[in-house]
Formats: structure tokens, C-alpha cells, sequence
């Protein structure tokens, strides 16, 4: 089923030079890059983005860091995106993270874990609203 997803490569990546590596990930499996956009999360964006985390010890240092330096913002479409593009990414803990995925390949620590992409397809929804959305 034709599915679209958001993914965003989160500040410590983009600061470390890994774009286009990441980017080749998505790409190499097969998913096409409906909309790409490097740039700031505000704060607003941020606290919508990871509103269902709001509350709990890690939120305040989550936000600040995807607020910290700039991100690559994307839509990537292809049969299946959602659970496709969440199997190239990886565990959430990097050092959880197979070897062989962008997560398990490029990071060490669960605070800042390389890759952001929505968890179900409403998920994608709502989150390709908050950042591309009118
Ligand atoms: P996900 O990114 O794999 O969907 P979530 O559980 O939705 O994982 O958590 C969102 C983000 O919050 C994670 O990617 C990670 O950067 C951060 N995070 C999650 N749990 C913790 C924690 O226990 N300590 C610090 N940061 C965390
Ligand atoms: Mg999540």
C-alpha cells in the first residue's frame, strides 16, 4: 500500500556530516523524497511533535536538543513507508540498534539517536501536518 512517512535527520547528524548517508538509506530501499527541507524545529514544533513523551524525565532535554542546530525535514513515500523506513532506522537505542541500520551504524547514545520517523501511519499524518503542512 502506497504509504507517505516523516522522517527528519536530527541535529548531532546533520552536524556530523551524515545527510547524505542517511538520505542513501531511505533511497536505496526504494522510497521516493516527496519533500525535503533543511532548517530549525521551533519550540512550538517540537512540543507538538513529541507531545505524547510530554511529562516524563528525558522531555525537557528531547526538546531542547531538536531545537539545538538544524535538521533535514522529509516525506518519503513507498508501499508500506511507515514500518519500512522504522525498520532502516532501527531500535530506538543505538546501542540496541542491529548493525546494518542507520541508528545501529551511526549511533552510540539514546538522546541523540540520529533519526526521527513516525511510529504508525496516523502518526505520519499528524507529524507531516506539523512540519509541511499549511
Ligand atoms: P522513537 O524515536 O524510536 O519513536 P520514542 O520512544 O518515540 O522513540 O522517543 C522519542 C525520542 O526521545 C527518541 O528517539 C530518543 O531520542 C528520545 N528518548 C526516548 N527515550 C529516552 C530516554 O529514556 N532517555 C533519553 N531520551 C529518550
Ligand atoms: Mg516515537
Amino acid at each position: 500500500m502506497e504509504q507517505s512517512t516523516y522522517i527528519m535527520v536530527k541535529p548531532d547528524a546533520v552536524a556530523r556530516g551524515l545527510v547524505g548517508r542517511i538520505v542513501a538509506r531511505f533511497e536505496d530501499a526504494g522510497l521516493k523524497i516527496e519533500r525535503m527541507q533543511h532548517g530549525l524545529v521551533t519550540a512550538e514544533e517540537a512540543a507538538a511533535n513529541y507531545a505524547e513523551h510530554e511529562g516524563k524525565p528525558f522531555y525537557d532535554g528531547l526538546i531542547s536538543y531538536i531545537t539545538s542546530g538544524p535538521v533535514v525535514k522529509m516525506v518519503l513515500s513507498g508501499p508500506g513507508a511507515v514500518a519500512v523506513c522504522r525498520k532502516l532506522m532501527g531500535a530506538t537505542n543505538p546501542c540496541e540498534a542491529a548493525p546494518g541500520t542507520i541508528r545501529g551504524d551511526y549511533g552510540l547514545v539514546l538522546d541523540a539517536n540520529i533519526v526521527h520517523g513516525s511510529d504508525s501511519p496516523e502518526s505520519a499524518e499528524r507529524e507531516i501536518a506539523i512540519f509541511f503542512g499549511d
